[in-house]
């Protein structure tokens, strides 16, 4: 495999004890003959030469305590088995075989990890380590000229002797001494190397299944690898994710192993787009091709044609037409295509000739690595890797350390684009959302897969089309009397931020009293929570409040919060993520008045929904009854039992309410102001938001708080091309905040056909928290 394997290990040296043993080996020697056959699987630096133990000087990688290697060891170990579980299902006839000059035999792949631990961490490190087999090092180093002769690599396959079961033999050599080194006391510290040697083979793992894949696809018998093995995923219903543009930050910043090429973290601007959140589908690339996509020059890129043409694509590598239609080597054998299954084994060229079919892009890396990082990707490294539009090359500040392995990358970072992901081949772990796989454009025989971007709709950049919701949204709501908008846009990044810290004001009150409730009777609330139940939370925000409730209700087995705000969202899966390791955590950017679609996984499942916050009373009666409706229909017919916990903020005193909604330090003002630098930001509007001041008032006849925005001046603002005047004293309606009584709101609920199992009321009663239920859909006649 092919990404530079080279991690932050300066290995300084000047007098290599083994002179010239160094190893880089490419798997992919282009397969056109105009293209010179520089290898690019660049796996190893050649400057990683052996030397004296004490030169070595790990930069990037912590020093465990010097001396028993256990975590390493047990890893090791693991690393061997698997190599070997992954080679236990062939015959010895099908690991000397190689079927193009890009592959490699199986037992090559055995013996040259072995040789790399043998060359870079037994010779070195070992006192007394002799060679197995002095003539190992010309057949299984892979790679430098500089290291002097060695066996070519597109005559690999010819290499019979060492016979299979000497290579396995050396491979137990080499495991025995290692393990004797990874268990004893030393003074100088092996484990950069070994780490490094651990990722090389696990590389390695995926390449034998790459290679096992091409030799059987050769052959007229299409044998089954796995019967059992990793099945292509199959696919829910794909959505694109809007994201933000600006300033962010990719590459890693982590302290434990990676790659070289992997950093310096460093910023990117990128502008809006979107993403979609999984890969293509067969089905989906069965369109492309049945609308001539292979024959229409005008989506191709040039080079990407003349292969096409000169090798007559018409379908993704190891596809085969069949009477009965379209057939597909995999690991498992000749299969039919499985439609809903991602496409794999597709070159950059078709991967972008498919995107501008559908008038779309591949995402750049940043892109991917910010998406992926929010956590709003499915699919990221489990079934295929995906193109980007980025080349590989170094990123800014990257700079080759002065010894050979830095020169090494930089004469790889050319000519090749970045895969970013993972595949199903991947050994789990192996992958990182800052890894940075590469190969050429034209190669396809690796698990390659495609994720569609585009740019966001902008309205500066087409002013007809006013086709951002927020856009459309805001020009309705303003063009009427009186002018209103929706409070869900509030919640850009800076608006969740605010609305954070409004919970932190002294006067707003509910958020204190609800998280109080919560704790008191969270017990009773979670008790009737079933095994494996899926917990729903609509307008999760930050999920500080879900954290009560996932710590009392261990029986929860996924959670998917859903909210506007990609930014709250994506902040809160992080930290989840962390603090809640076994919780399946899916988060959702939808609009939660929208009849979403949960992921197919909960199909089945108790469904737990969760809707703190008396969020519910920033709707109309009318408009409360009907989200309580859709989702007592949507997801009564996902579960078998549904429950809602729903937060209700009571009616009380004018001067407590009014104080909450604009407090002494200007919080809120702050909060509903941004709705118009939002409009600002994003829309390009021109609202001058010091013509504005923030008002509370409390209706007493509807029973809630509505924030208004009052114009100070007579004055007019332009938003897109639509102009609005305000006259001194005129307002925008930003938000209604409904107080209820037990009374009231158990009509709601009634005329929405929710009954109430439960309720909890704080003392004094400020705050309600109910407990609704729904029949489920067999009892629901
Ligand atoms: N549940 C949290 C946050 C409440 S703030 C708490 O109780 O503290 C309201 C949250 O709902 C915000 O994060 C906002 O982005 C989200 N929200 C508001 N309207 C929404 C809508 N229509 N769809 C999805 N999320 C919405
Ligand atoms: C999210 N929602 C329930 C808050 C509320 O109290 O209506 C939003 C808010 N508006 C101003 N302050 C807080």
């Amino acid at each position: 495999m092919n990404s530079t394997l080279v991690a932050e290990i300066e290995i300084m040296l000047d007098t290599p004890t083994n002179d010239g043993l160094t190893e880089h080996e490419s798997n992919r020697e282009l397969t056109t003959p105009s293209q010179n056959d520089s290898l690019y699987g660049q796996e190893f630096g050649n400057e990683l030469q052996t030397e004296t133990p004490a030169r070595l000087n790990h930069t990037s990688i912590a020093s465990p305590t010097q001396g028993v290697h256990q975590d390493l060891l047990t890893r090791y170990n693991h690393l061997r088995d698997h190599t070997e579980e992954l080679v236990s299902k062939l015959e010895i006839e099908d690991m000397v075989v190689q079927s193009m000059s890009d592959a490699s035999p199986t037992a090559w792949h055995l013996a040259h990890t072995t040789w790399f631990f043998e060359t870079f961490v037994l010779l070195p490190y070992k006192a007394n380590y002799h060679l197995f087999d002095p003539s190992i090092a010309y057949l299984f180093n892979s790679y430098h000229e500089t290291l002097g002769p060695r066996h070519p690599r597109a005559r690999r396959g010819l290499i019979t002797r060492p016979s299979v079961k000497a290579i396995m033999a050396y491979r137990q050599y080499v495991d025995a001494h290692m393990r004797e080194l990874l268990c004893t006391e030393r003074t100088a510290n092996p484990k950069a190397v070994v780490e490094l040697g651990i990722a090389h083979e696990e590389q390695h793992q995926e390449l034998l299944l790459m290679d096992i894949l091409h030799l059987f696809a050769q052959s007229p018998s299409k044998p089954v690898y796995d019967e059992h093995g990793d099945a292509e995923q199959s696919l829910l219903p794909s959505k694109f994710i809007s994201i933000a543009g600006g300033l962010i930050s990719i590459g890693t910043t982590d302290s434990d192993f990676h790659f070289d090429n992997e950093g310096p973290a460093h910023k990117v601007w990128i502008e809006p787009y979107e993403i979609s959140d999984q890969l293509v589908t067969n089905g989906e690339w069965l369109e492309f091709m049945r609308a001539d996509g292979y024959r229409r020059v005008e989506l191709w890129l040039a080079d990407g044609w003349a292969i096409n043409q000169v090798e007559g694509w018409e379908a993704p590598m190891y596809w085969e037409h069949h009477v009965d239609g379209w057939y597909q080597m995999t690991l498992r054998g000749l299969l039919p295509i499985d439609e809903d299954a991602a496409v794999g084994h597709i070159s950059y060229y078709e991967a972008s000739a498919y995107a501008l079919w559908r008038e779309m892009r591949l995402p750049t890396e940043a892109e991917w690595e910010h998406a992926a990082k929010k956590g709003l990707l499915r699919q990221v490294d489990n079934v295929g890797w995906q193109w980007t539009q980025s080349a590989y090359h170094p990123y800014p500040g990257f700079r080759a350390a002065d010894n050979a392995i830095g020169e090494y990358n930089g004469k790889f970072m050319v000519g090749q684009m970045v895969l970013r992901g993972g595949a199903h081949a991947t050994p789990s772990k192996h992958t990182r959302l800052s890894y940075r796989n590469f190969y050429r454009p034209e190669q396809r025989w690796m698990f390659s897969g495609v994720r569609l971007a585009k740019d966001s709709c902008s309205l500066a950049d087409s002013p007809e089309k006013n086709t951002t919701q927020f856009a459309r949204d805001l020009i309705s709501g303003l063009s009427g009397q009186p002018k209103v908008t929706s409070p869900k846009y509030f919640y850009d990044a800076r608006g969740s931020e605010l609305f954070e810290a409004i919970c932190r004001t002294p006067e707003y009150y509910p958020t204190r009293t609800e998280m109080m409730l919560l704790r008191q009777s969270v017990a009773q609330i979670v008790a009737d929570i079933p095994m494996h139940s899926v917990l729903v939370e609509f307008g999760s925000g930050a999920s500080e409040k879900t954290r009560l409730i996932l710590d009392a209700a261990p029986q929860l087995s996924s959670y998917i919060p859903i909210d506007v705000s990609d930014g709250a969202l994506s902040k809160a899966t992080i930290r989840l993520r962390e603090d809640y390791p076994n919780l399946h955590i899916s988060p959702l950017v939808e609009d939660f008045t929208k009849d979403i679609q949960l992921p197919l996984s909960t199909t089945g499942k108790p469904i737990v929904a969760f809707f703190p916050g008396s969020t519910i009373g920033n709707f109309t009666p009318e408009e409360a009854c009907n989200l309580l409706v859709l989702w007592r229909e949507r997801l009564g017919h996902l579960g078998h039992e549904v429950q809602l916990i729903i937060g209700i903020d009571m009616v009380k005193d004018e001067g407590t309410l009014l104080a909450a909604y604009d407090d002494a330090q200007g919080v809120t003002a702050e909060f509903n102001k941004n709705l118009l630098l939002r409009a600002n930001r994003e829309l390009a509007a021109d609202f001058d938001i010091d013509r504005f001041y923030h008002r509370a008032i409390w209706n007493a006849s509807e029973q809630r708080i509505e924030m208004h925005l009052v114009s100070c001046v007579d004055q007019v603002v332009t938003i897109g091309g639509y102009r609005f005047s305000f006259h001194k004293g005129e307002f925008i309606h930003t938000e209604n905040s409904h107080k209820f009584t037990d009374g009231s709101f158990r009509r709601l609920c009634e005329q929405a056909g929710w009954s109430v199992s439960n309720h909890w009321i704080s003392s004094p009663i400020s705050f309600s928290i109910y407990q609704l239920r729904t029949l489920s859909p067999s009892q629901d006649k």
